[in-house]
């Protein structure tokens, strides 16, 4: 799968490019491309933000800057453009798999007031946000969505946790021990000591359905 992220600080994105993301884009099983819209400014200081028509605080991005950092993707005729932004539906699970089964995304970083509209107009097929709080751009979003996707993306993790994680079936996580037996006191619950396949299944199920009652009941509607 490949991502292509227009945004005015690429480095913010070095974080992903570590760890599991970055062994997938070794692989080549994910493709990522960072582009610096600055590059595309053709002012002589490199402004990529003006005073909005109307009046108001703050500064909005140049539509031609976006849309020649845009132009210059290559072969993106299959791909499908995202704003990640406050209007946006949110971010959720079902969400996450569907876009896990696109070949290719092209995600739009936003920063200051926003981004003119009519660019956004010419060239947005979908807007995504990740949750209701003021942020100072559309990065770390980005970053979410392509962590979130990613994991779905065939040979991206070793197998068996996407499947069998609780998120497959909407509850929250049973609770998990290790090593040692006895912590400051406390014991590890009899039955995961026991062996007995079946009745771990069967406690961990119930858990599962106990926490998710008691911590987030919305997510059983
Ligand atoms: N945010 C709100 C209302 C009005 C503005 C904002 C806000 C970054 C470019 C957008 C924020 C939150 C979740 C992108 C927030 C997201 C952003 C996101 C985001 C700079 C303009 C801005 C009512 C939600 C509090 C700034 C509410 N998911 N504007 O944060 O990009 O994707």
């Amino acid at each position: 799968m490949r991502f292509d992220v227009l945004t005015l600080f690429p480095e913010m994105f070095e974080p992903i490019q570590q760890s599991i993301l970055g062994r997938a884009s070794k692989n080549h099983i994910l493709e990522f491309n960072f582009i610096n819209m600055r590059d595309y400014s053709k002012n002589k200081h490199l402004k990529v933000d003006d005073t909005p028509y109307g009046g108001g605080a703050g500064m909005v991005m140049i539509p031609d800057v976006v849309y020649d950092a845009y132009s210059s993707i290559p072969n993106k005729e299959n791909a499908k453009v995202i704003y990640l932004s406050p209007q946006g539906k949110q971010l959720n699970q079902a969400k996450v798999q569907e876009l896990s089964e696109e070949e290719h995304l092209i995600l739009l970083c936003g920063h200051y007031e926003g981004i003119d509209q009519r660019v956004l107009d010419e060239i947005v097929n979908e807007e995504i946000s990740i949750g209701d709080y003021v942020l100072t751009g559309g990065e770390l979003p980005a970053m979410v969505l392509i962590d979130s996707v990613s994991r779905y993306v065939e040979g991206v993790l070793k197998e068996e946790s996407t499947k069998e994680e609780s998120f497959s079936n909407g509850l929250l996580e049973y609770p998990q021990y290790t090593r040692p037996e006895v912590f400051r006191g406390k014991k590890v619950p009899e039955v995961l000591l026991s062996g007995h396949h079946e009745n771990i299944q069967k406690w961990r199920q119930e858990k599962s359905l106990e926490i998710t009652k008691l911590k987030r009941p919305d997510l059983l509607k």
